[in-house]
């Protein structure tokens, strides 16, 4: 017995042994895979940090040097990042545990691009995403002659305040005055980013972020779209009555009934919150009384640390640990005057485990307070997730990563403001509907800007759209989605998508679609945990216990685990659903029902 089993472990030993012409690898073992993923986490992980580091240095010193500085480091993570998914391939088909399995799979889709195999693509890759993210940061409207340029914020502040329409017009087209030079480099960068994502398999750079959803990739394109049809009623509703009210500001000449709205009328540069168009389309009666946020921050002198503390305290209310010393040090809060820097907020956990910082040129308003949450809900994930192995410290999938502030800041209610001494008393009237209508200005109107992004990248990676037609098929999807429309002939020579930040950076947006799903759905689930009973858009989860833990514990599992159980964790259900959404707004459903009676909505 003993000599046939040794005679049948060399006959298997031979048979391993290679052959001319044939692949000389043995076939590998599970060891030799779990071996493998520990050793790419290592080597992962300081990629990671060196690549933060020059980043974050450029971000916050743009110039030739620190552009070239990140674009090193950002190619050779992406080179290593290929390399090792490529090699990662061997151990598909053993008989792995679950959890070596999905971090096999991780690995090519820790990234939003993938290097081709080529060292000189690889560079020229790296080095086109790098300078496309600086033209963005420090591009700036110069208008012939007169010397002075107008900056992203500058022309933003006008697109807030103005109702003059021809200064309106003027700051719209004049910040697209940055894009047209990026058009050949992005179209190189998407010849370049899709042979990478074809290298690894995928089909090109859109199916590979398709890919990052626990779902075959045309699978998360139709829950999208599924979510999205959920929703339309509402945001169709919202644009009818904000249509119409525009109209009775700037003439039906301007704003024609049935039509498309004009794009630079809506109070954001790209059309993508109305919050700024607010007393337009509400009269301070049909409000029943609101509270001013912007109004109340200014009065009481609020600086921008003080909007960032303020943020810090709601979460240390549920359960979380201060934010350490080091994020106060560390962090940009204010535009500075004397050098270049990527104003786009933004929240970095740089040694991913508690070197938390945001980045960011709070201005003292509504707005930033809330966005200030946003960022402040990243960081306090980074750190929770920062117990799980490497390849697990993310989010459960993107869209829960941009969600978690935006829940926080849903509890940022009239009760709220009074315990946290922002507001001496309650208001007499509650002005519900008014804070609904502002909530609706900033998400509902948001909703179809999310699905625009990508769609629009989706169609130019796959090759469906044309270099020839960049344009042309992003006014297509902004008018088809949102129902706004360019406010002047837009031509080839544009490049109108180079001109919103996620674009030239690389950052892929559905994610921002489903975190305005969530973090209704996240908000209604926990407030249920809190024992709140009454309607959901009065309800703050601020200092409760219950709340907090459901939330914590969702965030400490980061992405060890497939979306749909993270979801389950903390809301009882693996499906995204716009259902509590539509609920929290039901309110002013009714109101805008009744608002449209005689009017004639849709473009
Ligand atoms: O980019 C952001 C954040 C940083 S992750 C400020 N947001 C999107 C945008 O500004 O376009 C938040 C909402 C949508
Ligand atoms: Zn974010």
């Amino acid at each position: 017995m003993k000599n046939v089993l040794t005679i049948a472990a060399l006959l298997i030993l031979i048979s391993a042994l290679p052959v001319a012409g044939q692949d000389p690898a043995p076939a590998p073992t599970p060891a030799e895979a779990e071996a493998f993923v520990a050793a790419a986490e290592e080597e992962i992980l300081q990629l990671w940090i060196r690549n933060e580091r020059a980043a974050w240095v450029q971000s916050n010193f743009i110039t030739q040097d620190t552009e070239r500085i990140a674009s090193l480091a950002y190619e050779e993570l992406m080179a290593r990042t290929a390399a090792l998914a490529k090699e990662a391939t061997r151990y598909t088909g053993l008989d792995l545990t679950p959890d070596l399995d999905r971090k096999l799979r991780m690995i090519k889709l820790s990234l939003p691009l993938a290097a081709p195999a080529d060292p000189s693509k690889q560079s020229e890759l790296a080095g086109i995403a790098a300078s496309l993210t600086s033209m963005y940061s420090t591009g700036k409207y110069c208008p012939d002659g007169d010397g002075e340029c107008r900056t992203l914020g500058d022309l933003s502040r006008t697109m807030a305040s103005s109702r003059d329409e021809e200064e309106l017009l003027e700051a719209w087209t004049g910040w697209r005055t940055i894009s047209p030079a990026m058009r050949e480099k992005y179209a190189r960068f998407a010849e370049l980013g899709n042979a990478g994502a074809r290298e690894l398999g995928m089909a090109d750079l859109g199916a590979m972020w398709r890919s990052m959803y626990d779902m075959p990739p045309e699978a998360f394109a139709a829950e999208l779209d599924r979510l999205w049809e959920q929703v339309r009623p509402l945001y169709e509703a919202l644009h009818c009555h904000v249509r119409a009210e525009l109209a009775e500001q700037y003439g039906s000449e301007l704003v024609k009934p049935g039509e498309p709205i004009p794009a630079h009328l809506l109070g954001n540069m790209w059309a993508q919150s109305w919050l700024n168009v607010y007393d337009l389309v509400m009269t301070p009666e049909e409000a029943g009384g609101d509270v001013d946020v912007t109004r109340i921050l200014k009065d009481k002198g609020v600086t921008e640390i003080g909007m960032v503390k303020y943020g810090e305290g709601f979460f240390t209310s549920l359960g979380f640990e201060p934010l350490p010393p080091t994020f106060w040090e560390r962090s940009l809060f204010s535009k500075p005057e004397d050098r270049e820097v990527v104003c786009h907020a933004s929240a970095w956990d740089i040694d991913w485990v508690d070197d938390l910082r945001i980045k960011m040129c709070i201005e003292i308003n509504e707005e930033d307070f809330t966005t200030v949450h946003h960022e402040l809900g990243h960081n306090f994930y980074q750190r929770a997730y920062s117990i799980q192995d490497t390849l697990y410290r993310n989010s459960a999938h993107d869209g829960f990563h941009e969600g978690i502030g935006d829940t926080v800041a849903l509890s940022i209610t009239p009760d709220y403001l009074v315990k946290v001494g922002l507001l001496d008393e309650l208001p007499e009237e509650t002005g519900d509907l008014g804070r609904l209508m502002r909530n609706a200005l900033e998400k509902i109107a948001f909703l179809p800007f999310g699905m625009v992004v990508d769609q629009w990248r989706w169609k130019l990676f796959s090759g469906e759209t044309p270099p020839e037609r960049f344009n042309a098929a992003w006014w297509e999807l902004r008018e088809k989605y949102q129902g706004v429309k360019a406010p002047v002939t837009r031509t080839e020579a544009d490049f109108d998508p180079g001109a919103k930040y996620h674009v030239p950076a690389n950052t892929p947006y559905a994610r921002y679609f489903m975190a305005q799903i969530l973090q209704f759905q996240f908000h209604r689930a926990l407030c249920q945990a809190a024992g709140y009973e009454g309607e959901l858009n009065q309800c703050s989860i601020y200092a409760n216990d219950a709340a907090g833990k459901k939330l914590r514990d969702m965030l400490a599992m980061g992405a060890s685990r497939p979306w749909p159980e993270a979801l389950h964790a903390i809301a009882g259900t693996t499906k995204m659903d716009g259902g509590a959404l539509l609920d929290y707004f039901a309110p002013l459903s009714e109101w805008l029902e009744e608002q449209n009676r005689d009017r004639t909505c849709g473009w």
